[in-house]
């Protein structure tokens, strides 16, 4: 599957803290039902075995509904589960490595916080970057908060799409238009709601307004 501008119009990026009684698939296939593009399956408390059977279920989910499969870091849970690609960070495996392991079928997508990173990301094959932390946020510790301007920058300076994260809500996503990003990959303003297939609605209006698409 490629990766397109409109697949990171909306980027729904799973977490199982607020699972409210449901399973994380029930959970991810409501976020598809109100539109999400693009999946990623981030799951930091989880044991190999564990990761790789939710993946294995994922993909099968998110192919019924013709939307990209990510899985973060972890990239013989990608290969070994039918996953359309691999997110890794900064501290995590090159994309040229990853690249060669994964070969061209294979969507990379890079986390990258400055204009050198999101470069260089590019030039190693990546096929989308993540910029954040673009707000503040409590799903994950240690993000540095990336100010407006310079994710104006990260987007100027690469060809491949751009999707911001951290601490996206419904009501700060509109304060993102301008900046060239492509899409939102959200966290908890999906997956900590009670009502996962409207957020994701919601979200994925707000997204397209943003981004004049
Ligand atoms: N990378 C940078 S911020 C973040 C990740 C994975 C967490 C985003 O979560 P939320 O709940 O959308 O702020
Ligand atoms: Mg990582």
């Amino acid at each position: 599957m490629r990766c397109e501008r409109k697949t990171m119009q909306l980027y729904a990026v799973t977490d199982r803290t607020w699972l409210n009684g449901h399973t994380l698939y029930e959970q991810v296939e409501a976020a598809l039902e109100g539109g999400a593009t693009c999946v990623q399956l981030r799951e930091k408390n989880l044991s190999e075995e564990e990761f790789r059977k939710e993946a294995i279920e994922l993909a099968g989910l998110c192919r019924q509904y013709g939307v990209p499969f990510i899985i973060n870091d972890n990239l013989d849970v990608a290969l070994k589960s039918g996953a359309d690609g691999v997110h890794v960070g900064q501290d995590d495996m090159r994309a040229d490595e990853v690249r060669r392991r994964v070969g061209d079928g294979m969507i990379i997508g890079v986390t990258a916080h400055t204009v050198e990173e999101a470069v260089e990301a590019q030039k190693r094959g990546a096929d989308y970057l993540g910029a954040g932390a673009v707000f503040q946020t409590g799903t994950k510790s240690n993000t540095v908060a990336l100010p407006y301007e310079t994710l104006q920058e990260i987007c100027a300076s690469v060809q491949i799409p751009v999707v911001a994260i951290g601490g996206i809500t419904r009501s700060n996503l509109p304060s993102l238009a301008g900046s060239g990003v492509s899409g939102v990959a959200v966290v908890s303003a999906i997956f900590a709601t009670k009502d996962v297939r409207a957020a994701s609605e919601e979200l994925l209006r707000l997204s397209r307004e943003m981004t004049g698409r």
